[in-house]
């Protein structure tokens, strides 16, 4: 018999338990640089070396970060479940917490691409990118992250998947990021919907809302579904 589908769509909040500074909660600003300076293609083409940095030290602290229990709770559901984590997060906490079918939408600061051919991609683990490391092509490497202005070249591969989805669980996203956000309007109408968050302002329509953190919420809502579908 198949299995149901559920897409598990993170944001930033996600791995805030494991340590990892969010977008919003630290007033866009991440660790005190302004967004345009660090995470755009002009900020690149202005000061590379910054950026470089500004990715280097995110690498170096997710080196010391663990999956936390939500991360494991979301591996747990293939056990009963097709699942796909369609993430707009860059680091591997999805990966290292168990899940074995991950989208990430806007990059992965564990890989480094070529800035001339996109599909030229090397993983680096938690390792910095220095000016001066080249591509095969001869070209200065970049981290493999979906900048600011950029393109988001897996959105249609994400929308067909959470059109089919039976549930789709939304965990730790402001929605403030587009097109990413456009895609919670990609469910089907009766598919099961709910989004966990401390502190949701707009909870989208059809979205049962659990107001709790990641790790307080997630947990013992997959015990739930688990419980429900080995009863089935
Ligand atoms: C594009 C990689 C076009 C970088 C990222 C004006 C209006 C609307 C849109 C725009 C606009 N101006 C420009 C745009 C478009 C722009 C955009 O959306 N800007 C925003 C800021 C307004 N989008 C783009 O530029 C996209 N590209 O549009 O291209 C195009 C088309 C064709 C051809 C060429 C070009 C590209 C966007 C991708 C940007 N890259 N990441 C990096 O990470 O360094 S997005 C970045 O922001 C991260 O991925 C991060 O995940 C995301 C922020 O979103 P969230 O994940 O939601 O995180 P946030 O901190 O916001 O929220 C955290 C939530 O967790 C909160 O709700 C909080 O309460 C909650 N929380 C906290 N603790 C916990 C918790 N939840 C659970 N448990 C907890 N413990």
């Amino acid at each position: 018999m198949q299995k149901p589908k559920i897409v598990v769509f993170t944001g930033a909040g996600v791995s805030a338990e494991s340590g990892i500074a969010t977008f919003r909660d630290s007033n866009g600003l991440w660790h005190n640089h302004n967004i345009e300076d660090v995470a755009s293609p002009e900020g690149w083409q202005r000061n590379p070396q910054l950026v470089l940095n500004f990715y280097n030290q995110r690498r170096r602290d997710l080196a010391g970060a663990q999956p936390n229990a939500a991360h494991k709770a979301i591996a747990q559901l293939e056990q009963a479940f097709d699942v796909c984590v369609v993430t707009q997060n860059i680091d591997d906490l999805h990966e290292r917490g168990g899940s074995s079918n991950i989208i990430h939408l806007h990059g992965e600061i564990t890989k480094a691409r070529s800035s001339v051919d996109e599909d030229d991609i090397y993983p680096i683990g938690y390792g910095d990118i220095q000016l001066g490391d080249i591509c095969r092509a001869g070209s200065q490497l970049r981290p493999h992250i979906v900048w600011f202005g950029e393109a988001v070249p897996l959105y249609g591969v994400a929308e067909e998947i959470i059109a089919r989805a039976d549930k789709i669980l939304v965990i730790g996203t402001s929605l403030s990021v587009f097109p990413a956000a456009y895609l919670l309007q990609s469910a089907r109408a009766d598919a099961e919907k709910v989004l966990v968050g401390p502190a949701m302002e707009v909870v989208p329509r059809g979205y049962r809302y659990i107001a709790d953190t990641a790790v307080g919420a997630v947990p013992p809502l997959v015990e739930k579904w688990l419980t429900e579908a080995s009863c089935r």
